[in-house]
């Protein structure tokens, strides 16, 4: 066996032992949200569905968006974790490429690679859908988040979203719903 595919299937059972999503071949090149608008998508988001990932793991789960500087969106992430802990994060997030200001890099820590953050649709006052993902030679791992203006999202637009994610292969039945309810919730601020 190659030493690339030994370093992959350790990889993968990293992986699997995290519950993450992961799907041979290299990561799909999906169409984003066109004329996307930066300025229109600031402000905060309520998670209604993701994949799992390993460093995610609470529910009231909210992103907030501002603009740092021309260019930079400042990122906030908080969630309310089982033991009531509430877990906040803050990043950055710029478009690589200012002709395609959809498929965002974005990162948390300083010495850590950034991560793709592609809005694949959004019309920035109900609904986003944003997509992830990482290579690893012969695998790659998804990330999606479905986010929702309010701490719900009617369940018309949840199935539109899901099928975005489908037509790129995105196991949607892995998808995660999340616990935004107000009463479960009132420890986060709203
Ligand atoms: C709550 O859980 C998190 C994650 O397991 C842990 O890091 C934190 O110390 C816990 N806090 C309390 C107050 O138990
Ligand atoms: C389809 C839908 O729910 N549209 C709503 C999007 O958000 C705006 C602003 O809150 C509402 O007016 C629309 O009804």
């Amino acid at each position: 066996m190659e030493a690339i595919q030994v370093i992959s299937l350790a990889l993968l059972s990293v992986l699997a032992a995290n519950a993450q999503v992961v799907r041979p071949g290299k990561c799909p090149q999906p169409a984003v949200q066109e004329n996307f608008d930066t300025a229109r998508y600031l402000g905060k988001w309520y998670e209604i569905q993701r994949l799992p990932h390993a460093f995610q793991y609470g529910e009231c789960s909210t992103a907030t968006y501002s603009l740092q500087s021309p260019g930079v969106v400042g990122v906030f992430n908080r969630e309310l974790l089982a033991n009531g802990t509430i877990n906040s994060i803050s990043g950055s997030a710029t478009a690589k490429d200012a002709s395609e200001p959809a498929k965002l890099l974005v990162s948390f820590f300083e010495n850590a690679p950034p991560a793709p953050y592609w809005v694949l649709s959004t019309d920035y006052d109900n609904y986003t859908l944003v997509y992830s993902c990482t290579d690893l030679e012969l695998v790659h791992v998804d990330f999606a988040w479905i986010m929702s203006r309010k701490p719900t999202l009617p369940e018309e637009t949840l199935k539109e979203l899901q099928n975005e994610l489908a037509s790129i292969k995105v196991t949607v039945d892995k998808l995660l719903t999340t616990n935004q309810d107000a009463a479960y919730c009132s420890a986060v601020s709203r």
